[in-house]
C-alpha cells in the first residue's frame, strides 16, 4: 500500500504566519515530489492577490498559457473547472484544473490538475500571499506543490520542470504588481 508522509514546505524559513505554514503543509506518495518557490514583491499584497485570485484569467501573468475558459462552475467558489491551453513548444496542450481553496480573507489559492495531455499527473499547488511584517508595501509570495512522478523520469527532473515554470509565473506576477498603473 502507498506510504504518505506529511511534509512542511516552509519549513526553516524565517517569519512564516501560521496560516501560510499550515497551507504549505502537505501529504506527498512515495511516488510523488514536491517543492516550494518563493517570491517578494514590491507591492502591496492587494495588488498581488487581484492578479493571482482570478482564477479565470491566468494569462494575465502565466505566459505559458494561451487561453482559458471555466467549464464548471463560476471560477470563484472551490470545485469550478478551467480548462488552460498552453502556448506551443511545451510537452503538452491542454491541461483541465479544479480550484480547491480560494480564501480572500487569508490570500490563499490553491488548485489541482485533473486532466489534461501532459505529464504533470495529479499536480497540486497552493499559493499564498502575505505582507511583510516590517513594510506593508512588500508582499511575500510562496507557492509549493506536489505532484506524481511520471514513469521514466526521476523526482528531480520532475521537480525541475515544474519549479521552472513556477518561478517564471511568479517572476511575471511580480513584475505585473509592481508597474504602476497611471
Ligand atoms: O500553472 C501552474 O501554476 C504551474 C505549472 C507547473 C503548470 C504546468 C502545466 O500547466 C504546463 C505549463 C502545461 C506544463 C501543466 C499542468 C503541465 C505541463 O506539462
Amino acid at each position: 500500500h502507498k506510504q504518505l508522509q506529511k511534509v512542511s514546505l516552509t519549513r526553516g524559513m524565517a517569519d512564516v504566519p501560521d496560516h501560510v505554514e499550515l497551507s504549505h503543509t502537505h501529504v506527498v506518495g512515495s511516488s510523488q515530489c514536491f517543492s516550494v518557490v518563493v517570491q517578494d514583491v514590491d507591492a502591496p499584497s492587494s495588488a498581488v492577490w487581484s492578479i493571482l485570485s482570478r482564477f479565470e484569467h491566468p494569462q494575465a501573468y502565466k505566459h505559458f498559457v494561451r487561453s482559458c475558459d471555466v467549464a464548471v462552475g463560476d471560477g470563484r467558489e472551490a470545485g469550478s473547472v478551467r480548462e488552460v491551453r498552453v502556448v506551443s513548444g511545451l510537452p503538452a496542450t491542454f491541461s483541465l484544473e479544479r480550484l480547491e481553496i480560494m480564501d480572500e480573507d487569508h490570500h490563499i489559492m490553491s488548485f489541482s490538475v485533473v486532466g489534461g495531455d501532459h505529464r504533470l499527473q495529479n499536480y497540486r499547488s497552493v499559493t499564498t500571499v502575505h505582507e511583510l511584517a516590517d513594510d506593508n508595501k512588500k508582499t511575500r509570495v510562496v507557492e509549493s506543490y506536489v505532484v506524481d512522478v511520471p514513469a521514466g523520469n526521476d523526482k528531480e527532473e520532475t521537480c525541475s520542470f515544474a519549479d521552472t515554470i513556477v518561478r517564471c509565473n511568479l517572476q511575471s506576477l511580480a513584475k505585473l504588481a509592481e508597474k504602476p498603473s497611471k
